[in-house]
Protein backbone atom coordinates (compact mmCIF):
# COMPACT_ATOMS: atom_id res chain seq x y z
CA UNK A 1 0.00 0.00 0.00
CA UNK A 2 1.29 3.39 -0.89
CA UNK A 3 0.80 5.75 1.96
CA UNK A 4 1.37 8.83 0.02
CA UNK A 5 -1.59 10.86 0.58
CA UNK A 6 -1.75 12.39 -3.11
CA UNK A 7 -2.97 8.39 -4.04
CA UNK A 8 -6.38 8.71 -2.44
CA UNK A 9 -6.77 11.74 -4.06
CA UNK A 10 -5.84 10.66 -7.44
CA UNK A 11 -8.30 8.02 -6.79
CA UNK A 12 -11.09 10.17 -6.46
CA UNK A 13 -9.62 12.49 -9.49
CA UNK A 14 -9.89 9.70 -11.99
CA UNK A 15 -13.05 8.30 -10.60
CA UNK A 16 -14.56 12.29 -11.11
CA UNK A 17 -12.61 13.17 -13.87
CA UNK A 18 -15.32 14.92 -15.80
CA UNK A 19 -16.81 16.71 -13.03
CA UNK A 20 -16.12 20.49 -11.57
CA UNK A 21 -13.55 20.15 -9.13
CA UNK A 22 -12.31 23.90 -8.76
CA UNK A 23 -15.48 26.30 -9.88
CA UNK A 24 -13.38 29.37 -10.62
CA UNK A 25 -15.87 32.19 -10.97
CA UNK A 26 -15.15 34.42 -14.21
CA UNK A 27 -13.41 31.92 -15.83
CA UNK A 28 -13.01 28.57 -16.65
CA UNK A 29 -13.86 25.21 -14.36
CA UNK A 30 -11.19 22.78 -13.42
CA UNK A 31 -12.49 19.41 -13.31
CA UNK A 32 -11.04 17.07 -11.38
CA UNK A 33 -9.07 15.27 -14.34
CA UNK A 34 -7.76 18.09 -15.29
CA UNK A 35 -6.36 19.19 -11.55
CA UNK A 36 -5.06 15.79 -11.76
CA UNK A 37 -3.08 16.68 -15.09
CA UNK A 38 -1.93 19.53 -13.43
CA UNK A 39 -0.59 18.24 -10.57
CA UNK A 40 1.32 15.52 -12.71
CA UNK A 41 2.64 18.09 -14.45
CA UNK A 42 3.58 20.41 -11.52
CA UNK A 43 5.37 17.17 -10.37
CA UNK A 44 7.19 16.76 -13.61
CA UNK A 45 8.22 20.16 -13.66
CA UNK A 46 9.78 20.06 -9.83
CA UNK A 47 11.53 17.01 -10.87
CA UNK A 48 13.03 19.02 -13.53
CA UNK A 49 13.79 21.41 -10.85
CA UNK A 50 15.67 18.63 -9.19
CA UNK A 51 13.44 18.15 -6.91
CA UNK A 52 13.49 14.62 -5.35
CA UNK A 53 11.04 12.91 -2.69
CA UNK A 54 12.04 14.27 1.12
CA UNK A 55 12.92 17.74 -0.24
CA UNK A 56 11.59 20.88 0.89
CA UNK A 57 9.77 22.87 -1.50
CA UNK A 58 8.78 26.55 0.00
CA UNK A 59 6.13 28.86 -1.13
CA UNK A 60 5.04 31.78 -1.15
CA UNK A 61 2.48 32.89 -3.58
CA UNK A 62 -1.01 34.03 -4.34
CA UNK A 63 -3.87 31.71 -4.22
CA UNK A 64 -4.88 30.62 -7.27
CA UNK A 65 -5.64 26.87 -9.31
CA UNK A 66 -2.13 26.31 -10.26
CA UNK A 67 -0.99 27.10 -6.79
CA UNK A 68 -3.52 24.19 -5.51
CA UNK A 69 -1.72 21.76 -8.56
CA UNK A 70 2.03 22.60 -7.35
CA UNK A 71 0.71 21.62 -3.77
CA UNK A 72 -0.38 18.06 -5.07
CA UNK A 73 2.26 17.80 -7.66
CA UNK A 74 4.53 18.14 -4.12
CA UNK A 75 2.66 15.52 -2.91
CA UNK A 76 2.62 13.75 -6.06
CA UNK A 77 6.40 13.31 -6.36
CA UNK A 78 6.46 13.05 -2.50
CA UNK A 79 8.51 16.26 -1.71
CA UNK A 80 7.36 17.86 1.45
CA UNK A 81 5.30 21.18 1.16
CA UNK A 82 6.18 24.57 2.70
CA UNK A 83 4.35 26.82 2.73
CA UNK A 84 4.27 30.50 3.62
CA UNK A 85 2.21 33.15 4.34
CA UNK A 86 2.15 35.87 1.12
CA UNK A 87 2.06 39.20 3.61
CA UNK A 88 5.96 38.17 5.24
CA UNK A 89 8.53 40.24 4.28
CA UNK A 90 11.88 38.99 2.41
CA UNK A 91 13.22 39.33 5.60
CA UNK A 92 10.97 36.86 7.23
CA UNK A 93 11.29 34.53 4.39
CA UNK A 94 14.92 34.69 4.63
CA UNK A 95 14.52 32.85 8.20
CA UNK A 96 12.15 29.73 6.50
CA UNK A 97 14.95 29.21 3.72
CA UNK A 98 17.90 29.02 5.75
CA UNK A 99 15.43 27.01 8.41
CA UNK A 100 14.09 24.72 5.79
CA UNK A 101 17.05 24.07 3.41
CA UNK A 102 14.74 23.82 0.34
CA UNK A 103 15.96 22.02 -3.09
CA UNK A 104 13.43 25.00 -4.38
CA UNK A 105 11.53 28.17 -3.64
CA UNK A 106 8.81 28.88 -5.14
CA UNK A 107 7.85 32.90 -5.21
CA UNK A 108 5.42 35.40 -6.77
CA UNK A 109 7.79 37.19 -8.52
CA UNK A 110 12.07 36.95 -8.75
CA UNK A 111 13.03 37.78 -5.40
CA UNK A 112 15.90 41.22 -5.39
CA UNK A 113 18.55 39.41 -3.91
CA UNK A 114 21.01 36.41 -4.35
CA UNK A 115 19.67 33.29 -4.34
CA UNK A 116 21.25 30.42 -2.14
CA UNK A 117 18.09 28.43 -2.74
CA UNK A 118 17.01 27.57 -6.52
CA UNK A 119 13.79 30.12 -7.60
CA UNK A 120 10.81 29.41 -9.43
CA UNK A 121 8.14 32.31 -9.88
CA UNK A 122 4.41 31.41 -9.97
CA UNK A 123 1.99 34.74 -10.14
CA UNK A 124 -1.32 35.48 -8.89
CA UNK A 125 -2.44 35.21 -12.71
CA UNK A 126 -0.85 31.98 -12.69
CA UNK A 127 2.02 32.65 -14.97
CA UNK A 128 5.76 32.22 -14.28
CA UNK A 129 8.59 30.11 -14.38
CA UNK A 130 6.99 27.25 -12.74
CA UNK A 131 3.74 27.54 -15.24
CA UNK A 132 6.14 27.54 -18.06
CA UNK A 133 8.02 24.98 -16.89
CA UNK A 134 4.80 22.62 -16.38
CA UNK A 135 3.58 23.21 -19.49
CA UNK A 136 6.53 21.64 -21.10
CA UNK A 137 8.25 18.91 -18.74
CA UNK A 138 6.83 15.31 -18.86
CA UNK A 139 4.05 14.89 -16.47
CA UNK A 140 4.91 12.51 -13.74
CA UNK A 141 2.61 9.47 -14.05
CA UNK A 142 3.49 7.67 -10.95
CA UNK A 143 2.51 8.83 -7.46
CA UNK A 144 5.41 8.12 -5.38
CA UNK A 145 5.81 5.28 -2.93
CA UNK A 146 5.69 6.66 0.58
CA UNK A 147 5.22 5.51 3.61
CA UNK A 148 2.17 6.82 5.87
CA UNK A 149 5.00 8.37 8.28
CA UNK A 150 6.95 10.28 6.07
CA UNK A 151 6.60 14.04 5.74
CA UNK A 152 4.00 15.66 3.41
CA UNK A 153 4.49 19.01 4.95
CA UNK A 154 5.82 21.65 7.27
CA UNK A 155 4.07 24.20 8.40
CA UNK A 156 5.54 26.99 10.40
CA UNK A 157 4.16 28.84 13.33
CA UNK A 158 6.07 31.20 15.08
CA UNK A 159 7.43 30.65 18.84
CA UNK A 160 7.00 32.45 22.23
CA UNK A 161 10.62 33.40 21.99
CA UNK A 162 10.14 34.78 18.44
CA UNK A 163 12.11 32.16 16.40
CA UNK A 164 9.54 30.52 14.05
CA UNK A 165 9.25 26.48 14.70
CA UNK A 166 8.27 23.85 11.68
CA UNK A 167 5.79 21.73 12.69
CA UNK A 168 5.90 18.55 10.58
CA UNK A 169 3.01 16.80 9.49
CA UNK A 170 2.93 13.46 7.86
CA UNK A 171 0.94 12.07 5.12
CA UNK A 172 -0.68 9.79 7.89
CA UNK A 173 -1.63 12.75 10.15
CA UNK A 174 -3.49 14.70 7.01
CA UNK A 175 -4.93 11.54 5.47
CA UNK A 176 -6.21 10.63 9.04
CA UNK A 177 -7.87 14.15 10.14
CA UNK A 178 -9.46 14.56 6.29
CA UNK A 179 -11.32 11.42 6.22
CA UNK A 180 -12.44 12.05 9.71
CA UNK A 181 -13.67 15.97 9.03
CA UNK A 182 -15.45 14.15 5.94
CA UNK A 183 -16.93 11.75 8.29
CA UNK A 184 -17.67 14.61 11.23
CA UNK A 185 -19.04 16.85 8.92
CA UNK A 186 -21.08 14.58 6.57
CA UNK A 187 -19.88 15.55 3.59
CA UNK A 188 -22.05 15.03 0.68
CA UNK A 189 -21.71 14.02 -2.95
CA UNK A 190 -23.40 16.86 -3.90
CA UNK A 191 -21.44 19.13 -1.45
CA UNK A 192 -20.09 22.37 -3.00
CA UNK A 193 -17.35 24.49 -1.07
CA UNK A 194 -17.22 27.94 -1.00
CA UNK A 195 -13.81 28.85 -0.20
CA UNK A 196 -12.64 32.00 0.45
CA UNK A 197 -9.46 30.97 3.24
CA UNK A 198 -5.76 31.84 2.37
CA UNK A 199 -3.87 28.65 1.14
CA UNK A 200 -0.74 29.09 3.13
CA UNK A 201 -2.10 27.96 6.45
CA UNK A 202 -3.84 24.39 7.53
CA UNK A 203 -7.02 25.69 7.46
CA UNK A 204 -7.32 26.71 4.25
CA UNK A 205 -5.08 24.28 3.04
CA UNK A 206 -5.53 20.74 4.48
CA UNK A 207 -8.89 21.06 5.96
CA UNK A 208 -11.28 22.80 3.28
CA UNK A 209 -9.64 21.33 0.22
CA UNK A 210 -8.78 18.00 1.58
CA UNK A 211 -12.38 17.52 2.05
CA UNK A 212 -13.13 18.18 -0.92
CA UNK A 213 -10.32 16.10 -2.96
CA UNK A 214 -11.19 13.25 -0.77
CA UNK A 215 -14.83 12.76 -1.87
CA UNK A 216 -14.58 13.99 -4.86
CA UNK A 217 -17.05 17.14 -4.51
CA UNK A 218 -16.42 20.77 -5.61
CA UNK A 219 -15.33 23.90 -4.03
CA UNK A 220 -15.87 27.46 -5.16
CA UNK A 221 -12.67 29.02 -4.87
CA UNK A 222 -12.11 32.80 -5.02
CA UNK A 223 -8.90 34.55 -4.20
CA UNK A 224 -9.25 35.74 -0.62
CA UNK A 225 -12.59 37.13 1.35
CA UNK A 226 -14.53 40.17 -0.02
CA UNK A 227 -17.96 39.87 1.91
CA UNK A 228 -20.00 40.81 -1.00
CA UNK A 229 -18.81 38.20 -3.62
CA UNK A 230 -18.56 35.46 -0.73
CA UNK A 231 -22.36 36.09 0.58
CA UNK A 232 -23.25 36.12 -3.76
CA UNK A 233 -21.78 33.08 -4.41
CA UNK A 234 -23.40 31.20 -1.08
CA UNK A 235 -26.68 30.47 -3.46
CA UNK A 236 -24.22 28.15 -4.76
CA UNK A 237 -22.69 26.68 -2.16
CA UNK A 238 -23.92 24.12 0.34
CA UNK A 239 -20.95 24.44 2.96
CA UNK A 240 -18.10 26.74 3.70
CA UNK A 241 -15.37 27.22 6.28
CA UNK A 242 -13.98 30.48 7.80
CA UNK A 243 -12.54 32.84 10.37
CA UNK A 244 -14.63 34.49 12.86
CA UNK A 245 -14.02 37.67 10.95
CA UNK A 246 -15.93 36.09 7.85
CA UNK A 247 -19.15 35.93 10.07
CA UNK A 248 -18.83 39.38 11.36
CA UNK A 249 -18.29 41.07 8.49
CA UNK A 250 -21.53 39.51 6.49
CA UNK A 251 -23.51 40.47 9.43
CA UNK A 252 -21.81 44.19 9.20
CA UNK A 253 -23.74 43.95 5.82
CA UNK A 254 -27.74 44.68 6.27
CA UNK A 255 -28.72 42.89 2.65
CA UNK A 256 -27.19 39.96 4.26
CA UNK A 257 -29.48 37.18 5.53
CA UNK A 258 -31.86 34.11 5.38
CA UNK A 259 -32.30 34.66 1.43
CA UNK A 260 -28.66 34.65 0.82
CA UNK A 261 -28.44 31.01 2.91
CA UNK A 262 -31.12 29.56 1.47
CA UNK A 263 -29.14 26.35 -0.11
CA UNK A 264 -26.39 26.27 2.64
CA UNK A 265 -26.68 23.66 4.84
CA UNK A 266 -23.44 24.10 7.28
CA UNK A 267 -21.12 27.15 8.11
CA UNK A 268 -17.66 26.05 10.12
CA UNK A 269 -15.39 28.52 12.25
CA UNK A 270 -12.74 27.89 13.15
CA UNK A 271 -8.28 29.72 13.90
CA UNK A 272 -9.97 31.68 16.64
CA UNK A 273 -12.97 32.15 19.20
CA UNK A 274 -15.98 32.82 17.54
CA UNK A 275 -18.09 34.91 20.14
CA UNK A 276 -21.26 33.71 21.59
CA UNK A 277 -22.85 37.00 20.30
CA UNK A 278 -21.32 36.28 16.99
CA UNK A 279 -22.64 32.82 17.12
CA UNK A 280 -26.43 34.24 18.04
CA UNK A 281 -26.32 36.92 15.96
CA UNK A 282 -25.63 34.41 13.08
CA UNK A 283 -28.46 32.26 14.02
CA UNK A 284 -31.06 34.92 14.13
CA UNK A 285 -30.21 36.77 11.10
CA UNK A 286 -29.98 33.02 8.74
CA UNK A 287 -31.23 30.77 11.20
CA UNK A 288 -27.47 28.57 10.81
CA UNK A 289 -26.11 27.49 13.72
CA UNK A 290 -22.53 27.90 13.07
CA UNK A 291 -20.27 24.62 13.62
CA UNK A 292 -17.24 25.83 15.75
CA UNK A 293 -13.94 23.18 15.87
CA UNK A 294 -10.60 23.79 17.16
CA UNK A 295 -7.41 22.83 16.10
CA UNK A 296 -4.03 24.26 15.24
CA UNK A 297 -0.67 23.93 12.94
CA UNK A 298 0.79 21.01 15.06
CA UNK A 299 -2.21 18.75 15.40
CA UNK A 300 -4.67 19.89 12.54
CA UNK A 301 -8.12 19.46 13.69
CA UNK A 302 -8.72 18.71 17.41
CA UNK A 303 -12.60 19.02 18.58
CA UNK A 304 -15.61 19.69 16.83
CA UNK A 305 -19.48 20.58 17.65
CA UNK A 306 -21.53 17.77 16.12
CA UNK A 307 -23.48 17.82 12.72
CA UNK A 308 -26.63 16.69 14.05
CA UNK A 309 -26.48 17.40 18.27
CA UNK A 310 -26.84 20.83 19.99
CA UNK A 311 -23.83 23.23 18.54
CA UNK A 312 -23.13 25.26 21.76
CA UNK A 313 -22.32 28.70 21.82
CA UNK A 314 -18.74 30.04 23.01
CA UNK A 315 -17.57 25.75 22.99
CA UNK A 316 -15.72 23.91 20.70
CA UNK A 317 -17.02 20.72 21.21
CA UNK A 318 -15.74 17.03 21.93
CA UNK A 319 -12.72 15.26 21.07
CA UNK A 320 -12.80 13.87 17.62
CA UNK A 321 -13.15 9.98 16.78
CA UNK A 322 -9.59 8.90 17.51
CA UNK A 323 -8.52 11.85 19.00
CA UNK A 324 -7.99 12.19 23.13
CA UNK A 325 -8.31 15.27 24.86
CA UNK A 326 -7.32 16.35 27.97
CA UNK A 327 -6.95 18.89 30.35
CA UNK A 328 -4.35 19.27 32.77
CA UNK A 329 -3.38 21.87 35.42
CA UNK A 330 -0.22 23.33 36.13
CA UNK A 331 1.44 19.87 37.86
CA UNK A 332 0.54 18.00 34.43
CA UNK A 333 -1.89 16.34 36.56
CA UNK A 334 -5.42 15.80 34.78
CA UNK A 335 -8.02 17.88 35.87
CA UNK A 336 -11.46 17.00 37.25
CA UNK A 337 -14.15 17.88 34.58
CA UNK A 338 -14.91 21.66 35.02
CA UNK A 339 -11.66 22.31 36.14
CA UNK A 340 -9.40 25.08 34.14
CA UNK A 341 -6.42 23.73 32.95
CA UNK A 342 -4.19 23.28 29.34
CA UNK A 343 -5.57 20.89 26.80
CA UNK A 344 -3.66 18.00 25.64
CA UNK A 345 -4.11 16.10 22.36
CA UNK A 346 -2.92 12.38 21.43
CA UNK A 347 -3.99 10.92 18.29
CA UNK A 348 -3.18 10.30 14.60
CA UNK A 349 -3.26 14.04 13.74
CA UNK A 350 -0.85 15.02 15.78
CA UNK A 351 2.45 15.98 14.65
CA UNK A 352 5.76 14.76 15.12
CA UNK A 353 7.60 17.65 16.16
CA UNK A 354 9.30 20.40 15.38
CA UNK A 355 11.69 20.93 12.04
CA UNK A 356 15.51 20.36 13.58
CA UNK A 357 13.89 21.33 17.08
CA UNK A 358 14.50 18.16 19.19
CA UNK A 359 14.28 20.49 22.35
CA UNK A 360 11.60 22.55 21.53
CA UNK A 361 9.85 18.85 20.66
CA UNK A 362 10.48 17.36 23.92
CA UNK A 363 9.25 20.29 25.95
CA UNK A 364 6.17 20.12 24.26
CA UNK A 365 4.83 16.53 24.41
CA UNK A 366 3.88 14.71 27.39
CA UNK A 367 6.00 11.39 28.79
CA UNK A 368 2.82 9.65 27.32
CA UNK A 369 2.35 11.31 24.08
CA UNK A 370 0.33 13.99 24.17
CA UNK A 371 1.31 17.14 23.19
CA UNK A 372 0.59 19.97 24.77
CA UNK A 373 -1.33 22.52 22.99
CA UNK A 374 -0.44 26.34 25.34
CA UNK A 375 -4.91 26.44 24.99
CA UNK A 376 -5.97 27.16 28.22
CA UNK A 377 -9.80 25.21 28.47
CA UNK A 378 -11.75 23.10 30.38
CA UNK A 379 -14.10 19.96 29.51
CA UNK A 380 -17.47 19.02 31.05
CA UNK A 381 -18.50 15.76 31.85
CA UNK A 382 -19.40 15.01 28.83
CA UNK A 383 -15.97 15.86 27.19
CA UNK A 384 -17.47 19.16 25.83
CA UNK A 385 -14.54 21.75 25.77
CA UNK A 386 -14.50 25.01 26.17
CA UNK A 387 -11.53 27.49 25.31
CA UNK A 388 -11.14 30.38 27.92
CA UNK A 389 -7.63 31.66 27.13
CA UNK A 390 -4.09 31.04 26.10
CA UNK A 391 -0.89 30.10 28.09
CA UNK A 392 1.05 31.30 25.76
CA UNK A 393 1.89 35.16 24.75
CA UNK A 394 0.26 35.49 21.43
CA UNK A 395 -2.18 37.16 19.65
CA UNK A 396 -5.05 36.13 17.31
CA UNK A 397 -6.20 38.59 14.91
CA UNK A 398 -8.15 37.76 11.74
CA UNK A 399 -7.29 34.13 12.04
CA UNK A 400 -3.37 35.05 11.89
CA UNK A 401 -1.52 34.58 15.08
CA UNK A 402 0.67 37.36 15.69
CA UNK A 403 3.14 36.64 18.26
CA UNK A 404 3.89 39.71 20.49
CA UNK A 405 7.80 38.64 21.00
CA UNK A 406 8.82 39.14 17.36
CA UNK A 407 6.62 42.69 17.62
CA UNK A 408 8.64 43.86 20.52
CA UNK A 409 11.91 42.45 19.83
CA UNK A 410 11.96 45.06 16.70
CA UNK A 411 10.16 47.97 18.33
CA UNK A 412 12.85 48.01 21.68
CA UNK A 413 15.84 48.73 18.89
CA UNK A 414 13.66 52.01 18.41
CA UNK A 415 16.02 54.95 20.33
CA UNK A 416 12.83 56.49 21.09
CA UNK A 417 11.55 53.52 23.01
CA UNK A 418 12.42 52.57 26.10
CA UNK A 419 10.31 48.95 26.70
CA UNK A 420 7.43 47.98 25.08
CA UNK A 421 4.96 45.19 25.32
CA UNK A 422 3.13 44.15 22.47
CA UNK A 423 -0.62 42.70 23.52
CA UNK A 424 -3.85 41.76 21.98
CA UNK A 425 -7.46 43.77 23.08
CA UNK A 426 -10.56 42.95 21.81
CA UNK A 427 -11.11 44.40 18.13
CA UNK A 428 -14.50 44.63 16.59
CA UNK A 429 -12.96 43.26 13.12
CA UNK A 430 -10.51 41.29 13.88
CA UNK A 431 -11.64 39.65 17.10
CA UNK A 432 -8.29 40.88 18.73
CA UNK A 433 -6.25 43.98 17.49
CA UNK A 434 -2.27 44.71 18.25
CA UNK A 435 -1.94 47.11 20.38
CA UNK A 436 1.80 48.35 21.37
CA UNK A 437 1.87 49.25 25.30
CA UNK A 438 5.19 52.09 24.91
CA UNK A 439 7.48 53.59 27.74
CA UNK A 440 8.91 56.30 25.77
CA UNK A 441 12.82 57.40 26.58
CA UNK A 442 11.56 61.39 26.25
CA UNK A 443 9.07 62.10 24.01
CA UNK A 444 5.47 60.31 23.13
CA UNK A 445 5.95 57.90 20.80
CA UNK A 446 3.28 57.95 18.00
CA UNK A 447 1.85 54.71 15.65
CA UNK A 448 3.80 57.00 12.26
CA UNK A 449 7.38 56.27 14.11
CA UNK A 450 6.53 52.28 15.16
CA UNK A 451 5.18 51.63 11.57
CA UNK A 452 8.11 53.26 10.19
CA UNK A 453 10.78 51.02 12.54
CA UNK A 454 8.56 47.84 11.73
CA UNK A 455 8.25 48.50 7.55
CA UNK A 456 9.74 45.84 5.44
CA UNK A 457 10.45 44.16 8.54
CA UNK A 458 7.03 42.36 9.47
CA UNK A 459 4.17 41.46 7.73
CA UNK A 460 1.68 44.16 8.16
CA UNK A 461 -1.00 41.91 9.92
CA UNK A 462 1.66 41.55 12.66
CA UNK A 463 1.95 45.53 13.20
CA UNK A 464 -0.12 47.23 15.98
CA UNK A 465 -2.80 49.01 14.57
CA UNK A 466 -2.68 51.55 17.62
CA UNK A 467 0.51 52.44 19.99
CA UNK A 468 -0.20 53.83 23.63
CA UNK A 469 2.26 55.11 25.38
CA UNK A 470 2.65 55.04 29.56
CA UNK A 471 5.66 56.04 32.11
CA UNK A 472 5.87 52.92 33.20
CA UNK A 473 4.76 49.39 32.53
CA UNK A 474 3.10 47.32 35.39
CA UNK A 475 5.09 44.68 36.62
CA UNK A 476 4.84 41.86 39.66
CA UNK A 477 7.14 41.40 42.22
CA UNK A 478 9.08 39.03 40.21
CA UNK A 479 9.52 41.92 37.34
CA UNK A 480 7.62 40.33 34.47
CA UNK A 481 5.44 43.02 32.82
CA UNK A 482 1.70 42.25 33.63
CA UNK A 483 -0.04 41.83 30.49
CA UNK A 484 -3.13 41.17 31.94
CA UNK A 485 -3.49 44.14 34.11
CA UNK A 486 -2.24 46.11 30.69
CA UNK A 487 -5.31 43.95 28.31
CA UNK A 488 -7.56 44.84 31.10
CA UNK A 489 -6.86 47.87 31.15
CA UNK A 490 -7.23 48.55 27.26
CA UNK A 491 -9.69 46.47 26.64
CA UNK A 492 -12.23 48.91 25.28
CA UNK A 493 -9.52 50.85 23.18
CA UNK A 494 -10.73 49.76 19.70
CA UNK A 495 -14.93 50.53 20.96
CA UNK A 496 -15.16 53.74 18.79
CA UNK A 497 -15.12 50.98 15.63
CA UNK A 498 -17.90 48.88 17.12
C1 LIG B 1 -5.32 41.75 6.80
N1 LIG B 1 -4.90 42.73 7.63
C2 LIG B 1 -4.92 42.30 8.86
C3 LIG B 1 -5.36 40.98 8.80
N2 LIG B 1 -5.61 40.65 7.52
N3 LIG B 1 -4.59 42.90 10.03
C4 LIG B 1 -4.72 42.18 11.13
N4 LIG B 1 -5.13 40.91 11.15
C5 LIG B 1 -5.46 40.28 9.99
N5 LIG B 1 -5.87 39.00 10.00
C6 LIG B 1 -4.53 44.09 7.28
C7 LIG B 1 -3.65 44.22 6.07
O1 LIG B 1 -2.32 44.16 6.45
C8 LIG B 1 -4.04 45.58 5.54
O2 LIG B 1 -3.45 46.58 6.33
C9 LIG B 1 -5.52 45.63 5.83
O3 LIG B 1 -5.74 44.75 6.93
C10 LIG B 1 -6.38 45.19 4.65
O4 LIG B 1 -5.78 44.06 4.03
P1 LIG B 1 -6.62 43.04 3.19
O5 LIG B 1 -5.72 42.07 2.57
O6 LIG B 1 -7.60 43.78 2.33
O7 LIG B 1 -7.42 42.32 4.33
P2 LIG B 1 -8.58 41.36 4.14
O8 LIG B 1 -8.53 40.69 2.82
O9 LIG B 1 -9.84 42.07 4.48
O10 LIG B 1 -8.20 40.24 5.22
C11 LIG B 1 -8.88 39.98 6.35
C12 LIG B 1 -9.17 38.48 6.44
C13 LIG B 1 -7.83 37.73 6.30
C14 LIG B 1 -9.83 38.21 7.74
C15 LIG B 1 -10.09 38.07 5.28
O11 LIG B 1 -6.96 38.16 7.34
C16 LIG B 1 -7.97 36.27 6.31
O12 LIG B 1 -8.30 35.65 5.30
N6 LIG B 1 -7.75 35.60 7.47
C17 LIG B 1 -7.78 34.16 7.56
C18 LIG B 1 -6.56 33.67 8.28
C19 LIG B 1 -6.48 32.15 8.30
O13 LIG B 1 -6.73 31.47 7.30
N7 LIG B 1 -6.09 31.58 9.43
C20 LIG B 1 -5.99 30.16 9.56
C21 LIG B 1 -4.71 29.82 10.31
S1 LIG B 1 -4.66 28.07 10.62
P3 LIG B 1 -2.97 47.97 5.73
O14 LIG B 1 -2.82 48.81 6.96
O15 LIG B 1 -1.71 47.67 5.04
O16 LIG B 1 -4.06 48.44 4.82
C22 LIG B 1 -5.13 27.92 12.25
C23 LIG B 1 -5.45 26.57 12.73
C24 LIG B 1 -6.92 26.41 12.74
O17 LIG B 1 -5.29 28.86 12.90
O18 LIG B 1 -7.48 26.02 13.76
O19 LIG B 1 -7.51 26.66 11.70
P1 LIG C 1 -2.02 28.20 14.43
O1 LIG C 1 -0.81 28.11 15.28
O2 LIG C 1 -2.00 29.32 13.44
O3 LIG C 1 -2.34 26.91 13.84
O4 LIG C 1 -3.19 28.59 15.41
C1 LIG C 1 -3.70 27.66 16.33
C2 LIG C 1 -4.35 28.35 17.48
O5 LIG C 1 -5.56 28.98 17.05
C3 LIG C 1 -4.79 27.40 18.56
O6 LIG C 1 -3.72 27.01 19.40
C4 LIG C 1 -5.84 28.23 19.28
O7 LIG C 1 -5.23 29.14 20.17
C5 LIG C 1 -6.47 29.00 18.14
N1 LIG C 1 -7.76 28.43 17.73
C6 LIG C 1 -8.03 27.63 16.67
N2 LIG C 1 -9.35 27.34 16.63
C7 LIG C 1 -9.93 27.97 17.67
C8 LIG C 1 -11.26 28.09 18.18
N3 LIG C 1 -12.29 27.51 17.58
N4 LIG C 1 -11.45 28.82 19.30
C9 LIG C 1 -10.43 29.43 19.92
N5 LIG C 1 -9.16 29.37 19.49
C10 LIG C 1 -8.91 28.67 18.38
Amino acid sequence: MNGNLYASFDARFLAHAGEPCLRLPGAKDWSHGELRARASAAAGALAGFGVRAGDRVVVQVAKSPECVALYLGCLKLGAVYVPLNTAYTPREVEYFLTDAEPALFVCGEEPHRDAKVPVATLDAAGGGTFPEAAASAAPLDEVAQRDAEDLAAIVYTSGTTGRSKGAMLSHANLASNAETLCETWGWRDDDVLLHALPIFHVHGLFVAMHCVFLTGTSMIFLPGFEAEAFAGHLARSTVTMGVPTFYTRLLARADFGREACANMRLFISGSAPLTEQTFHAFEARTGHRILERYGMSETLMNTSNPLDGERVAGTVGCALPGVEARISGADGEVVEAGAVGEIEVRGPNVFSGYWRMPGKTAEEFRPDGFFRTGDMAFMDAEGRVTIVGRAKDVVISGGYNVYPKEVEDIIEEMPAVAETAVIGVPHPDFGEGVVAVVVPAAQDVGLDAVEEALRGRLARFKQPKRVVNLETLPRNAMGKVQKNALRERFARLFDEHA
